[in-house]
């Protein structure tokens, strides 16, 4: 007790600067002047991280004695961004650290840059992940994040000759990482292959997964701290090695080859993050990551429960387990093994155990995204698992049949197994019969879950099907982002009370025609853009003026995400400029263009995307004549740093999705937050925040929804004629404008002689419209920035602080659980 007491006093005063020198002397083991920016970063990370310890394992024993109630969210994705400022943010001792490493020579935000922001998600489900464990903590909920620990992080992206090139992502290379910790003491046999052995017990079959090969998983832990509380939850990632050292003595040439061998396919399983969103990779690797990290997280929780000395039939009681996506769905058949083979449970109580326990959260509905395993490879990898799924997929059936005698359609439609060749294990079907909640992710996504992709199961549990709209942090895209606008709040609203309640910006809303607010709004706006023009001007050479519009458009390149229609619209735009006299010229309202975002590096489409983006800059940056009027930059490598500065820098961002097609959106949330207006199709998450701040303050147009599969029919049938602005364009790229049109000759085949599936000839005249009416508001200031108080101001629906409350309250069954101070 005296010790610990003495260590607390000794942290309590210890000044920083004091605390981040000590840590260069005796952690770092480095004397000399002058101190370097990495080295200064480690040791100020690693005074940082004192502070957190304490909070840490308070809280986590805190909850053993508590023993609440918890969740565990199971993700194979996490974007948690950089941790530095978050935590110091955080803990409270941001004015402590700035000073402290001021007095040292250097700015708090230049060491913050240091640090390598670990990219272990693809984008929109992995960022959701990390909102989510921030609000959890935040909301005092005790919850854990299980996710894999990747060697190979999201590729980084570099743009060479207007393309993208993919460098591998070593993101623990060169440093240590000071946010986590390795726990050697944590660590669990992962079996694969193997055979299924049956023992007669009684007049029972009992049976045993046997032989195979074994991996271990090893636990490493990041603290996840709530902000402003003591509650410091954790997220623990799996690392992948052999189980056992090989013995030197013991081995011949020949064993210790084959040994070797095994090591190096032990932890090929968590080294590398595979790169697609939105399609089924397919792979015996992928499936061995996600039950690799499913079963080292379900011992673990298995762990947890029985050393509180609970039987199993406590677990739904006692342990809520989230699957984000269809990714963690071996799961269910896992735990079913646990229960039946292991622990000894009866099939029924085992069921009803699972299903009280898993919860489901889709995230997409486009059908090459759906995961589908193949029979023969899960029969070989996952033996066991496949005959419980079979098991699972026969007393489902039976249900059907029972309550639809001989409706052979839907017991087809409502199998877990698809009668192809090979027959396919259906993921989302597994999910949804193995989970008490199944939810979508904004209103019109779960409506189209219900409604296009499970009609017929939506149709048996109607119950079991809800909504849970998306929401993200406003800790680290409002106060750690934005700066200037965080302390406009602060003063506007009385205090940082918004930081864990966004709802407050509300009152704003009546002021948002006060000059005084409207000034000090424009003023800090104008410091953002100031901030990414000089991003620009240092990473693309490209001179962008802050008076300019700043359109944004950056997320993942996917068809579906339409950045094609809106780089064709960039081309639509030069030509007016091209064609417009001094006069007119005058009153047009100069843009800047920014895209982002990484392409699936077997995505040849959308590769070609950015390569033509990458061409049309290259002319229209260099066209003197074009001026200021227009100017278009790719940012290359977009994650969560980047994100950081490109989102509070915009006036207007795109969300522009084919109706129907993107589940949500997340940045849509973060742009409007931070005081962007949205130029968007009524898809996603659009339409609720469009609903929140009034329609008259978004820029909507595009096909609706409902509209979608009839306007394909027609096309199909007797296909419209080209809009002539669209036509003149497809003759630009054709006539090598930007470069040889064989370059882009995929993608404009892809919208004249394939069937245009996303809609953009048929979109693209109401898109020139809408960005018209842009240009239009934009011109007058004061209406501008009233429409972005407003909307700023009215989106307190959208914290992930209610999504959070939301699963808590009506899926987990959850209570707050705070640590005392
Ligand atoms: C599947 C099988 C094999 C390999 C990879 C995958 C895979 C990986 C990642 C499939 C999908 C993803 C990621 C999907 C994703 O990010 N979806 C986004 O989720 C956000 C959070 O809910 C939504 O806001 C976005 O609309 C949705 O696109």
């Amino acid at each position: 007790k005296r010790q610990h007491a003495l260590a607390q006093e000794h942290l309590k005063v210890e000044p920083v600067e004091a605390s981040v020198l000590r840590h260069v002397q005796y952690t770092l083991a480095r004397r000399h002047q002058p101190l370097t920016a990495p080295d200064l970063y480690l040791a100020t990370a690693l005074s940082v991280r004192e502070r957190l310890i304490e909070r840490w394992t308070d809280t986590q024993s805190y909850y053993t004695t508590k023993d609440p109630k918890r969740v565990c969210y199971l993700s194979l994705e996490y974007l948690v961004g950089r941790c530095l400022q978050n935590t110091i943010h955080n803990l409270g001792v941001e004015n402590e650290y700035t000073r402290g490493i001021a007095a040292l020579g250097y700015e708090l935000e230049d060491l913050a840059a240091e640090e390598h922001d670990p990219a272990l998600g693809n984008g929109g489900l992995g960022r959701l992940a990390s909102c989510f464990l921030d609000s959890m903590a935040t909301l005092n909920y005790p919850a854990w994040g299980y996710g894999l620990r990747y060697r190979y992080g999201m590729f980084e992206q570099r743009i060479e000759r207007g393309q993208q090139r993919e460098v591998p992502d070593y993101w623990l290379q060169g440093h240590t990482n000071p946010w986590e910790v390795q726990r050697l003491d944590i660590s669990y046999p992962v079996r694969f292959y193997g055979h299924v052995h049956a023992v007669r017990q009684g007049c029972n079959l009992r049976y045993q997964w046997e032989g195979g090969e074994i991996v271990k998983a090893q636990a490493f832990d990041s603290p996840i701290p709530g902000y402003r509380t003591r509650n410091t939850n954790t997220m623990r990632l799996w690392s992948s090695c052999a189980w056992d050292e090989f013995d030197l003595n013991a081995f011949n040439a020949g064993q210790l080859a084959a040994a070797s061998e095994a090591r190096v396919r032990a932890e090929s399983i968590s080294a590398v993050l595979y790169p697609n969103d939105h399609t089924d990779a397919g792979k015996e690797l992928r499936l061995k990551q996600q039950f690799f990290f499913v079963s080292a997280t379900l011992q673990d929780v298995v762990r947890r429960l029985k050393r509180s000395r609970r039987p199993l039939a406590e677990l739904p009681d006692k342990v809520a387990i989230q699957l984000n996506d269809t990714h963690p769905t071996i799961a269910i058949p896992e735990l079913m093994r646990i229960m039946l083979d292991v622990e000894g449970l009866e099939w029924a109580e085992a069921w009803s155990i699972s299903t009280r326990t898993f919860a489901y959260t889709n995230h997409t509905i486009l059908p090459e995204a759906l995961e589908r395993w193949p029979v023969p490879l899960l029969e070989r990898l996952l033996p066991r698992h496949m005959q419980i799924i079979y098991e699972i997929n026969h007393r489902h059936l039976q249900e059907v049949e029972a309550r639809w005698p001989h409706d052979t359609e839907r017991l087809s439609a409502l199998s877990i197994i698809e009668e192809s060749f090979p027959k396919m294990v259906r993921m989302a079907v597994l999910a949804i019969v193995g989970s008490h909640s199944v939810n979508g992710v904004a209103e019109i996504h779960t409506g189209l879950v219900r409604t296009r992709l499970f009609p017929q199961l939506a149709d048996m549990w109607p119950e079991r099907f809800n909504n849970k709209t998306n929401g993200v942090t406003p800790r680290r895209w409002l106060l750690l982002a934005n700066p200037s606008l965080a302390a406009l709040l602060t003063k506007w609203l009385g205090g940082q009370g918004w930081v864990t309640d966004i709802e407050r910006l509300r009152i704003l809303k009546a002021h948002a025609a006060n000059p005084d607010l409207q000034q000090e709004w424009a003023a800090s706006k104008r410091v953002n853009k100031l901030r990414l023009a000089d991003y620009i001007q240092r990473h693309c050479g490209v001179e962008v003026s802050a008076d300019a519009l700043f359109d944004v458009h950056v997320k993942r390149i996917h068809e579906y995400k339409r950045q094609l229609l809106n780089i064709l619209s960039i081309v639509h735009r030069y030509n007016v400029i091209k064609a417009a006299s001094p006069e007119e010229r005058a009153h047009m309202v100069p843009h800047v263009k920014v895209f982002a975002g990484k392409a699936a590096a077997g995505y040849y489409l959308a590769k070609r995307v950015i390569h033509l983006i990458n061409s049309v800059a290259a002319v229209v940056n260099g066209d003197p004549d074009v001026g200021p009027l227009l100017k278009v930059v790719f940012l290359a490598n977009y994650n969560v740093s980047l994100a950081e500065v490109i989102i509070p820098a915009s006036d207007i961002s795109q969300h522009i999705s084919t109706a129907g097609m993107e589940a949500s959106g997340t940045s849509n949330m973060k742009f409007a937050l931070n005081g962007g207006l949205i130029l968007g199709t009524m898809d996603g998450a659009n339409i609720e925040i469009a609903d929140a701040i009034g329609r008259h303050n978004m820029f909507v147009f595009g096909a609706a929804a409902e509209d979608t599969d009839g306007l394909r029919r027609e096309m199909a049938y007797q296909p419209p004629p080209t809009d002539e602005r669209l036509q003149q364009v497809y003759s630009c790229i054709e006539a090598g404008a930007f470069g040889p049109a064989s370059d882009f000759r995929a993608i404009l085949d892809s919208l004249q002689h394939g069937n245009d599936f996303y809609l953009l000839a048929h979109d693209f005249p109401s898109y020139l419209e809408a960005q018209a009416e842009v240009d239009r508001v934009f011109v007058n200031k004061a209406d501008w920035i009233h429409r972005s108080i407003v909307s700023a101001s009215c989106m307190g629906r959208f914290s992930s602080d209610r999504t959070i409350s939301e699963y808590a309250a009506n899926i987990w069954h959850l209570e707050a659980v705070p640590c005392p101070e």
